[in-house]
């Protein structure tokens, strides 16, 4: 306990009432967590129709992807780095892209493969041979279903996420949106038994929603997680739909709960495949900003890319994908930080303890010019950085270089250009021991600026 008190510095910045035992993650966060870059695949029969939520009355005979290639989808997202997809199973309109016991209002009466097709078993199975994990989506508002706003509607949705977690092997993330429209019935939902019967059916899969329990929604669909972002929240009063978004972005230095925040984000304007919107497409460039404001601040990009309505990625989304890890590989492929046994192994859980206001002095490799810099925390241990320094050696002195907030998992610095042979880190502020696990500083590719 002393050395945490004396951690928090004179400022005593954060209260040092929070004397409960801190969190950390789980196994299946910390895995999760690990993945960085995942996908989500908005798909259903607004695709069609070109709207954003379908109404609940579209007609199954509309959903004809027919050259619908979920490999071509998932040898994208394999190509780019991408480590897991989350396919829309039913979104709000109702329709389920997988031929489910529960209603006639899926795929099996479309006319896509004569009624036999199964979208979520294609999209599984690419997962499976590309090396993704695989996750669903199965929204909670349901425009078409009848039973919706009264308790058998729990029923339906529980025998409908038990036929996805069942029928599809290993499910690695269930995403739990929170939307509903303003004019939508009242409706009770179970969440209390729908997950229970993810943990129970699928005990290594993360929960997505608002209010976690796994994983919690970082506020915007911008791509935008907070600077400061503690993986931390206290999830009393929350649940999906109902949490301040500010709150969610930030997260909170004294929360009680383990929950980090991941960033969902479309690589066009809308979640769904909008023709119209084929000259929108975020650049490879772009996507690389996204990945320094999520992954780079402690949490997880999770970029949505919607197939067309032939079933397949526009090619201008693959480039832009492509170009993505082209440039991050080319960033990041060197750490200019002279090997250090724990420090620039790639392991989290190798790590220094470094107290506040020590400066941990850090050689590079000669004399190098730098303007990125990374350092994580072995987060096996829980989150506890609030603050701290960089500066680099220049003339005879140390010159501030960054200032940061919370690191968590990743911190990723840009700052302009610098030539130099040291660099040092000081944590000012901390909300228990510090472990750091990774330090490096790079020289970006020039395809960044
Ligand atoms: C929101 C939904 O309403 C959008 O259509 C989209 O699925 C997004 C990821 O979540 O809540």
């Amino acid at each position: 306990m002393f050395n945490r008190f004396r951690l928090l510095g004179l400022a005593g910045l954060l209260a040092i009432s929070q004397v409960h035992a801190q969190p950390k993650p789980t196994a299946r966060q910390l895995n999760w967590q690990q993945l960085e870059t995942t996908a989500f695949l908005h798909f259903t029969v607004n695709t069609y129709t070109d709207k954003e939520w379908g109404d609940g009355t579209e007609s199954p005979a509309i959903f004809n992807p027919t050259k619908l290639d979920a490999r071509q989808w998932i040898k994208s997202l394999k190509d780019a780095g991408f480590k897991l997809a989350i396919i829309t199973a039913k979104h709000h309109d109702g329709f389920c892209l997988w031929p489910t016991k529960f209603t006639e209002h899926s795929v099996k009466n479309s006319p896509w493969k004569d009624g036999k097709g199964d979208v979520v078993r294609e999209v599984a199975d690419a997962c499976k041979e590309f090396g993704l994990k695989f996750g669903v989506y199965l929204s909670p508002w349901d425009r078409h279903e009848p039973r919706y706003g009264t308790a058998s509607y729990n029923e339906y949705y529980k025998g409908q996420l038990r036929e996805l977690l069942t029928n599809y092997g290993p499910i690695a993330e269930v995403w739990f949106d929170g939307a509903k429209g303003e004019n939508a019935k009242d409706m009770t939902y179970d969440f209390a038994g729908y997950w229970a019967l993810v943990r129970q059916l699928q005990p290594n899969a993360v929960m997505f929603s608002d209010a976690g329990p796994d994983v919690r929604w970082v506020g915007n669909e911008a791509g935008n997680a907070g600077e400061t972002c503690w993986s931390t929240i206290n999830t009393e009063g929350l649940a999906p739909g109902k949490a301040d978004p500010k709150y969610l972005n930030r997260g909170d230095a004294n929360g009680k709960q383990w929950v980090p925040a991941e960033t969902d984000v479309s690589i066009r304007p809308g979640w769904f495949y909008h023709a119209a919107e084929d000259s929108k497409v975020r650049s490879g460039q772009n996507l690389v900003n996204l990945y320094y404001q999520s992954v780079g601040r402690n949490s997880l990009l999770l970029l949505n890319v919607p197939p067309n309505r032939d079933g397949l990625f526009a090619d201008s989304d693959v480039a832009s994908l492509r170009e993505f890890r082209s440039i991050l590989d080319e960033t990041f492929k060197k750490n200019l930080i002279a090997r250090q046994p724990k420090l620039t192994d790639k392991k989290l859980a190798t790590a220094v303890s470094v107290a506040a206001n020590q400066p941990l002095t850090l050689d590079l490799t000669g004399t190098q010019t730098v303007d990125r810099m990374s350092i994580q925390e072995n987060i096996e241990n829980g989150q506890h950085i609030a603050s701290g320094r960089v500066e680099y050696w220049a003339d005879g002195a140390w010159k501030e270089l960054a200032t940061f907030t919370t690191v968590g998992y990743k911190r990723l610095l840009r700052f302009p250009t610098i030539t130099t042979s040291r660099l040092r880190v000081t944590v000012t502020e901390a909300n228990g021991p510090v472990q750091l696990a990774e330090v490096g500083a790079y020289k970006a590719s020039s395809r960044e600026q």
